[in-house]
């Protein structure tokens, strides 16, 4: 497998891992995002981890308000999170 088809399948691995978790592997609930985002990235919930970051972050996830996060829902979140490295690294080398 290339080093992007690797990528793409670690994402579905780590999706179904916690998604699982409350026997719907369709989909993550709250708290199952909150253990995944706690997890796999602890620096972006470091700014607040408190349940209102929680929150707001599941509300910008659910995007057709069904209060679960499905995959589709959950790439966007990691695709966008992508673009934000990207930029960062981007900016520090063009420093
Ligand atoms: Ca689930
Ligand atoms: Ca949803």
């Amino acid at each position: 497998m290339s080093q992007l088809e690797t990528a793409m399948g670690m994402i579905i691995v780590v999706f179904d891992k916690y998604a699982k978790a409350d026997g719907n592997s369709q989909t993550l609930s709250k708290a199952e995002l909150k253990t995944l985002l706690e997890n796999e990235l602890p620096n972006f919930l470091s700014s607040g981890k408190d349940k209102r970051a929680i929150d707001n972050v599941f509300k910008n996830l659910d995007e057709n308000s069904d209060s679960e996060v499905d995959f589709k829902e959950f790439v966007v979140f990691v695709a966008a999170l992508t673009c934000c490295c990207h930029n960062y690294f981007e900016r520090k080398v063009a420093k």
